[in-house]
C-alpha cells in the first residue's frame, strides 16, 4: 500500500497538520493539563470499596465519553469522505466567471468531499437502495464553495416548503421506525402518488442510478441551476456536473440487498481502499451554459429542480479534473463535523431563483447550530476556509478564536473602521442583480406544471436491460408496500410515463392493469443510459479460488497480466497463510471462503488445485452459481475448468476456459472490461 500523503501537500492539508498527531509520545494528562498518575482504576476507599466522589480524572473522562456523539444529520446521515484537490484544465471559463479557481490553471483548490446516503441512519448499509449525496468543499483562495449535489440530476420536489413532508415520508415510520436505509414503504409511496412532481426522480431512483457500484463510479450533479457571473457582470445560467473517469456503474439489486449482510461498509470501503492502494478516484467538472436570453427558449421551465437539461441540447463542457487523494485521519473530526452549505459561494457563483435552492440557502446553518451545538462550526479545522476571515462576529458555544481587542462593531473609529467592507474590485461579494418584480404569493408557476414529460424521456432513454431493472425496482418497493390503494395509485400515475412500465409492475402487484395511458413523448436522451457510459477494467476486483497444488508459474503469469491492466486480483482459499503450487510458488491468501462472498467481487478466476478436497469444490461452486446469477465474468483454468463444468455453466457469455495463460489473460481482460453479461437471462 501507498502512503496516502504522498502527494503534494495544499495549504489544507498544511493547516490540518498542525492539528494532527497531536498526543503522540506525550505524557497524559487531564484537560486541564495535570498529568495522570494512574489510569485502569477509580479512585475507591479501599481497594474493594465505593468510588469517591474526588475522583476528578474518572469524572472528567466518563463526562466526555457520555457526550461523545452528536445528533446525526436529519438526512444524508450514513456519509464518508476523502479529501483531494480540483485544478481546471484552462482558463476559458473566464468569458463566464470571475471565480479565481475555475479560470487559473495554475491554481491547485484543495477540496473535501463527502458521499452519503439520505433516507437511512448514520449505522445503516452502504448499499440500500437510495439517492447518493456528492457534497464537495473548494477550499479557494477567495473564500470557501460548496456544491451540495447529489448522483441523480433532479430532485423529488420544486419547492423547498415540502421537503419537510418528503423527509417524514421517506424516514422510517414514525409508529415502528421501519424500514431503516430504504424507501420501500407505505408513507413514501404515499407522499409520490400524492405529490406526482416527484414522478420524475422516482423513476431515476428505482433505475440502476439508486445501486451505485461504488461512489467512484456515480455522477455527481449540482442539481439546480446556478449563475456564473464574469468580471463584466454578465451572468449565464448552469448546471454543475461531476463525470466519473471510471464510468458511470450499478450493482444489481440481489447483490445490493446481499451486501447490506455480507458487507455493511462496501461502498466506503471501496473509497478508502482505492485512495489506500494509490488509485486516486477522479471526475472531471462540467458545466452546462445557458445565455440569459434563451431562458424561455426550452419546452421545461429551467429552474424546475424535477428537469434535467438534455445534454444533447445542451452539451457538457468539462472544464478541469478533481482527484481525491487522501482518506481522513478521523472520521468524527473530519466527515462528521464536515458543514457543507449550498449557500458558501465565491465571487463568480451565484444563485438562481430555483424555489428548493431558495430554501436550502436558509435550512443549512440552522441544521449546523443543532447538530454542531451552536454557531461557532467554521472554526471547526474541516470547515475554516484556507484564506483568512474577519468579522466582528464573537462568542457563542465552542468559541474557539480568543479575539483580541475592545472592538467587535462596525463601523467603529477606535480600530480605524476595520475590519471593512471590500469593494467590488478588492474582491467583495457583489450580487448578481436581477430585476425582480412580482405579487408577494403562495402558487406553482404554470411552467412547473408538467411532470411527466421527462420522466417519458428518461424512460424512452433506457436500454432494454435498465427497463426491466426499473419495472423490477417499482414492482419490489410497492409490493413491500402494505396498502393496495398505495399500490394502485402509484400504478396509476406510471400509466402518465408508459404503459409498457405500468402494465408489468401492476400484474406484478396484483393490482388493476391500467389499459389508458401512455406519453406523447417520443424523444430519447442516450447521455441518460449507463449502457453508455465508458467500461474499463481498472481498479476492478476479482476473486481468485486457488487451492493446494495449483499449477505456480501459470497461475502467476495470469495474475500479473491482470495487475498491469489495472485489476486487483485476491487470492481465496480455504485457510488464511500461504498455497502453495506444485511446480514450488506460494501465493498469499487473501479470503478464505468464510470471510469472503461472491458479492464482494467483479469477476470470479477459478484455478483450483490438485490437492483440495470436496468441500472446497462444492464451494468453488457456490462462487461461481453466484458470480454467474449476477451477470460478472468468469474465467477458470487448470482444475477450475472441470469444476466450472460440473455446474452446468460454461457455455455461456462472459465465462472463459483457457489453456494458454497469455490468450487466456487477454480474454478475461477483455470480460472484466465489460462488467456484466446481460445475454445470459438469467431469471
Ligand atoms: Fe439537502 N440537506 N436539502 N439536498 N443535502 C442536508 O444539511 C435540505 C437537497 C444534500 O455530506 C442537511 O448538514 C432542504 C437537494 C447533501 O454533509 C439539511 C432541501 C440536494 C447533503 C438539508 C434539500 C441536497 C444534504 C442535513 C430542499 C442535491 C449532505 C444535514 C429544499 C442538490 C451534505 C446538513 C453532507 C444535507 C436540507 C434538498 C443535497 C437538513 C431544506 C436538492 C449532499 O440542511
Amino acid at each position: 500500500m501507498s502512503d496516502h500523503r504522498n502527494h503534494n501537500k495544499t495549504r489544507k492539508d498544511e493547516q490540518l497538520e498542525g492539528y494532527r498527531a497531536y498526543d503522540q509520545g506525550k505524557k497524559m494528562t487531564t484537560n486541564q493539563g495535570q498529568k495522570v498518575s494512574e489510569d485502569e482504576f477509580s479512585l475507591k476507599a479501599g481497594e474493594r470499596g465505593p468510588t469517591l466522589m474526588e475522583d476528578f480524572h474518572f469524572r472528567e473522562k466518563m463526562t466526555h465519553f457520555d457526550h461523545e456523539r452528536i445528533p446525526e444529520r436529519i438526512v444524508h446521515a450514513r456519509g464518508y469522505a476523502a479529501h483531494g484537490e480540483f485544478q481546471v484544465y484552462d482558463d476559458s471559463m473566464k468569458d463566464y466567471t470571475k471565480a479565481d479557481f475555475l479560470t487559473d490553471p495554475n491554481k491547485t483548490t484543495p477540496v473535501f468531499v463527502r458521499f452519503s446516503t439520505v433516507q437511512g441512519s448514520k449505522g445503516s448499509p452502504d448499499t440500500v437502495r437510495d439517492v447518493r449525496g456528492f457534497a464537495t468543499k473548494f477550499y479557494t483562495d477567495e473564500g470557501n464553495f460548496d456544491l451540495v449535489g447529489n448522483n441523480i440530476p433532479i430532485f423529488f420536489i420544486q419547492d423547498a416548503m415540502k421537503f419537510p413532508d418528503l423527509v417524514h415520508a421517506v424516514k422510517p415510520e414514525p409508529h415502528n421506525e421501519m424500514p431503516q436505509g430504504g424507501s420501500a414503504h407505505d408513507t413514501f409511496w404515499d407522499f409520490v402518488a400524492n405529490n406526482q412532481e416527484s414522478a420524475h426522480m422516482a423513476m431515476w431512483a428505482m433505475s440502476d442510478r439508486g445501486i451505485p457500484r461504488s461512489f467512484r463510479m456515480m455522477e455527481g450533479f449540482g442539481v439546480h441551476t446556478f449563475r456564473l457571473v464574469n468580471d463584466k457582470g454578465e451572468a449565464h445560467f448552469v448546471k454543475f456536473h461531476w463525470k466519473p473517469v471510471l464510468g458511470v456503474h450499478s450493482l444489481v439489486w440481489d447483490e445490493a440487498q446481499k451486501l447490506s449482510g455480507k458487507d455493511i461498509d462496501f461502498h466506503r470501503r471501496d473509497l478508502y481502499e482505492a485512495i489506500e492502494n494509490g488509485d486516486y478516484p477522479e471526475w472531471e467538472l462540467g458545466f452546462q451554459i445557458i445565455r440569459e436570453d434563451e431562458e424561455f427558449k426550452f419546452d421545461f421551465d429551467i429552474l424546475d429542480p424535477t428537469k434535467v437539461w438534455p445534454e444533447e441540447d445542451v452539451p457538457v463542457k468539462k472544464v478541469g479534473k478533481l482527484t481525491l487523494n487522501r482518506n481522513v485521519d478521523n472520521v468524527f473530526a473530519e466527515t462528521e463535523q464536515a458543514a457543507f452549505h449550498p449557500g458558501h459561494v465565491v465571487s463568480g457563483i451565484d444563485f438562481s431563483n430555483d424555489p428548493l435552492l431558495q430554501g436550502r440557502l436558509f435550512s443549512y446553518t440552522d441544521t449546523q447550530i443543532s447538530r454542531l451545538g451552536g454557531p461557532n462550526f467554521h472554526e471547526l479545522p474541516i470547515n475554516r476556509p484556507v484564506c483568512p476571515f474577519h468579522n466582528n462576529q464573537r462568542d457563542a458555544q465552542g468559541r474557539m478564536t480568543i479575539n483580541t481587542g475592545q472592538v467587535s462593531y462596525h463601523k467603529n473609529s477606535l480600530a480605524d473602521n476595520t475590519p471593512e467592507p471590500a469593494s467590488e474590485e478588492e474582491g467583495g461579494y457583489v450580487h448578481y442583480q436581477e430585476k425582480v418584480e412580482g405579487h408577494k404569493i403562495r402558487a406553482r408557476s404554470d411552467s412547473f406544471r408538467d411532470h411527466f414529460s421527462q420522466a417519458a424521456l428518461f424512460w424512452n432513454s433506457m436500454s432494454d436491460v435498465e427497463k426491466q431493472h426499473i419495472i423490477g425496482g417499482f414492482s419490489f418497493e410497492l409490493g413491500k408496500c402494505e396498502s393496495t390503494s398505495v399500490q394502485q395509485q402509484v400504478v396509476d400515475m406510471l400509466s402518465n410515463i408508459s404503459l409498457d412500465l405500468a402494465q408489468p409492475v401492476a400484474k406484478a402487484l396484483g393490482v388493476r392493469v391500467p389499459q389508458e395511458g401512455g406519453s406523447d413523448v417520443t424523444k430519447s436522451s442516450p447521455a441518460l443510459s449507463q449502457q453508455n457510459t465508458k467500461f474499463k477494467p481498472d481498479t476492478r476486483k476479482v476473486g481468485v479460488i486457488v487451492g493446494e497444488g495449483f499449477k505456480g508459474s501459470e497461475v502467476n503469469e495470469v495474475l500479473a497480466g491482470l495487475k498491469k491492466e489495472g485489476i486487483h486480483p485476491e487470492v481465496i482459499s480455504s485457510r488464511l497463510g500461504t498455497c502453495k503450487a506444485s511446480d514450488g510458488p506460494e501465493l498469499e491468501v487473501q479470503h478464505t471462503f468464510l470471510t469472503a462472498d461472491s458479492l464482494l467481487f467483479d469477476a470470479l478466476y477459478v484455478v483450483g488445485g490438485s490437492q483440495t478436497d470436496e468441500t472446497f469444490k462444492k464451494k468453488t461452486h457456490d462462487f461461481i452459481k453466484e458470480t454467474f446469477s449476477h451477470y460478472k465474468p468468469i474465467g477458470a483454468t487448470h482444475e477450475g475448468k472441470s469444476w466450472l463444468e460440473e455446474t452446468g455453466l460454461d457455455n455461456y457469455p462472459g465465462v472463459l476456459k483457457g489453456e494458454d495463460p497469455s490468450s487466456f489473460t487477454a480474454d478475461f481482460v477483455k470480460a472484466v472490461a465489460s462488467h456484466r453479461f446481460w445475454e445470459r437471462k438469467v431469471i
